[in-house]
């Protein structure tokens, strides 16, 4: 299981759901839908990027939830859960969540280093630059920043 936002999916996720692709017969991206955030795509839009951007992979399917993470991967029989690792900040959170994890329902958290290309990218950042009318290209697939561009009108200067 690879969580997560999503919002939108950058080439530091896919490149995680690439490499667990490899590692695993089966992959299942998790969306969380959360209702006390809205985001800038909606949860419909996230899937729908992430299902054409993923279509190559052949075991990687993508779904959303609801509610706590555990329970979605008790839901759909998933054991493992994949995470990235950007850098020691994202340590923290992720250790507690791991630990969290793991004591509410024995589920396994797996860490994978960031690909180095991509160890400064975040979707918020992403949303930020291309706000600004910044090029995401290098970033995000063609149809996430397409769709930003679309999304986004840069603000008056
Ligand atoms: N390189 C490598 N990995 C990356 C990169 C990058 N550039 N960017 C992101 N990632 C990886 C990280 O592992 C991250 O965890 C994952 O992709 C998803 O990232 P985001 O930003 O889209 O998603 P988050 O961090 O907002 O997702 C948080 C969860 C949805 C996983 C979490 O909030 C959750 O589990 N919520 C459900 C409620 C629950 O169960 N709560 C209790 C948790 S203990």
């Amino acid at each position: 299981m690879c969580p997560g936002s999503f919002d939108p999916v950058t080439n530091g996720h896919l490149d995680i759901v690439g490499r667990a692709s490899r590692l695993f017969d089966e992959v299942i991206v998790g969306v969380l839908v959360n209702q006390s955030k809205s985001g800038l795509f909606t949860v419909e839009e996230r899937i729908d990027m992430l299902r054409e951007v993923t279509a190559s992979y052949g075991n990687v399917r993508v779904e959303s939830f609801r509610g706590l993470l555990v329970d979605f991967c008790r839901a759909q029989r998933a054991t493992v859960l994949i995470k990235g690792l950007r850098a020691v900040s994202d340590f923290d959170y992720e250790l507690q969540m791991a630990q969290m994890n793991i004591g509410l329902a024995g589920v396994e958290t797996l860490f994978m280093p960031t690909n180095p290309l991509y160890s400064f990218l975040s979707s918020s950042l992403v949303k930020d630059v291309a706000k600004w009318g910044g090029d995401v290209t290098p970033h995000v697939p063609d149809v996430v920043r397409d769709a930003l561009k679309a999304r986004l009108v840069p603000p008056p200067a």
